[in-house]
């Protein structure tokens, strides 16, 4: 009797098959080390024909189907389960850039596709593709998609869900649906492909997307400012805004703490101001005409803020090192997070008015708490997104800390309800989330997701057990 993947690799050829233990491993862990699963295969189709037919095989079967991007998501979304008879879909070899249509300000990519290339091929024809994540190197603009990705420029051009045309979507039982094309308006009747952003995997396989372009930057200004506090920081990003007339693309909050581990662990990096202060703000202003003066505008913004106390000091990126050296602290933040210690992540977001009482709280209860943590909350303030995250403290036991990390989770989560928040703002679910989901989600909301997901997948074959709890698996505490 052949193996599951000799019979796979019979179907769609043995080159898009992996079934040995070394090979496969780099598929089976997620990015932050949570979950380690078992496969009975990898496989890496090279053509949506392929995917379809997969697809079709695995649903016939009953066998549970995990795609993967670039692996480098929070939730253990793209881990298959420790049964070893799952299949896991990587989508790297689908990476081509299909089209790139700038009249129509369209490019269509395959989902394998690593977002930084998306990137690239956009400047090539003098566009723009604003989705901008510390991953951006590696992660693939299918896992992007999938999971409804956020990032650093959301405050100006919206999630991954608000830039995108069109997919191409396998089901599960191998048809191919395609919405591919350069469509800015279209409203007939439900928003289908909507439902897949932000799935996970979980109602079909997403295998190409027509996703929209902007006008290229020609001018940015770029500061790194102290700010009095979060009330400070988002009365400040409210005056930029209007001072520049909505040109903020950016608007991250960066604690004092941050600065510290980043300087410590990241190689090049340094305190771009003189002093220390408790909190931070790392902001850009961005443009597409060449000739618009934005650093007068950011200056002056900056002048006046400094006056009234919102602001206590700042940095100016003058030229493209400054700026690069200024990201670069921001982007390294997780991994200076990492190299520290144990690390408990909490993506959060409250309405943006609601921030500032949000983490006068949150910090409180973490000092009263855990005295075995440190509170290093940043993020996208200009989203009301915040990582409340909590690093072991020095000499503090690693283990123990980690121990605690669903009661921790618990009080902050609550305290997000309380302040009509949400408990995953760009991260997703994965299976992480799951009874998170259960416990904040609306019930009316939860049924309509099983009933959607019953229509798009009847046997539960698509990533199960990510998003919603898959049919009879039991509830944990
Ligand atoms: C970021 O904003 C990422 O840098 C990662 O979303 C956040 O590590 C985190 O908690
Ligand atoms: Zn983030």
């Amino acid at each position: 009797m052949p193996s599951l993947a000799e019979r796979i690799g019979q179907h769609l050829g043995a080159d898009v098959v992996l079934s040995a233990a070394a090979d496969m491993e780099p598929y089976l862990t997620d990015h932050r080390g949570l979950y380690h699963g078992r496969a009975a295969a990898v496989v890496l189709p090279r053509t949506v024909e392929q995917v379809s037919r997969l697809l079709a095989f695995c649903n016939a079967e009953r066998i549970g189907v995990v795609p993967q991007g670039g692996n480098t998501g929070y939730c253990g979304g793209a881990t298959p389960d420790a049964s070893g008879r799952q299949v896991v879909l990587a989508l790297a070899r689908l990476n081509r850039i299909r089209s790139i249509d700038a009249a129509n300000d369209a490019l269509i990519a395959e989902a394998g596709a690593i977002l930084a290339h998306v990137q690239r091929a956009a400047e090539a024809a003098d566009r723009y593709f604003p989705l901008t994540l510390g991953s951006q190197g590696s992660c693939q603009i299918g896992g992007n998609l999938a999971t409804n990705a956020g990032g650093m420029n959301v405050v100006r051009y919206g999630m991954m869900r608000d830039l995108v045309l069109g997919l191409e979507v396998v089901l599960a039982d191998g048809r191919v649906w395609s919405s591919l094309g350069t469509l800015h308006k279209d409203n007939t009747g439900y928003d289908v492909k909507s439902l897949f952003l932000g799935s996970e995997g979980t109602l079909g396989v997403i295998t190409a997307a027509s996703l929209r372009l902007f006008a290229p930057i020609r001018a940015t200004a770029t500061a790194f400012i102290a700010v009095a506090g979060i009330a400070a920081a988002v009365a400040l990003l409210r005056e930029l805004q209007a001072a520049s007339g909505g040109r903020v693309s950016t608007f991250e909050l960066i604690p004092r703490i941050a600065v510290e581990l980043t300087v410590r662990h990241i190689a090049g990096v340094t305190d771009p101001l003189p002093t220390p202060h408790g909190w931070y703000v790392l902001a850009e202003l961005s443009s597409a005409r060449a000739d618009e003066a934005l650093e007068a505008v950011l200056e002056q913004g900056l002048a006046g803020a400094l006056e009234r106390g919102l602001v206590l000091d700042a940095a100016l990126a003058r030229g493209e090192r400054d700026r690069a050296a200024l990201w670069r602290l921001r982007e390294h933040i997780p991994e200076a997070q990492r190299r520290d210690g144990a690390s408990l992540k909490h993506d959060i977001s409250v309405p943006i008015a609601s921030l500032a009482a949000f983490v006068e709280r949150g910090a409180a209860w973490v000092r009263d708490h855990v005295p075995e943590g440190r509170l290093v909350a940043y993020g996208h303030l200009g989203d009301g997104n915040l990582h409340f995250n909590l690093n072991q403290a020095p000499g503090s036991d690693r283990a123990a800390f980690a121990a605690r990390a669903r009661q921790i989770e618990r009080a902050i989560h609550d305290l997000v309800r309380d302040h009509g928040g949400s408990f995953s703002a760009e991260h997703g679910i994965g299976q992480l989330k799951v009874g998170e989901l259960e416990r904040y989600g609306s019930p009316v909301e939860l049924e309509l997701m099983h009933a959607i997901k019953r229509a798009f997948d009847p046997h539960g074959i698509l990533n199960p057990g990510k998003v919603l709890r898959a049919a009879g698996e039991p509830r944990s505490a």
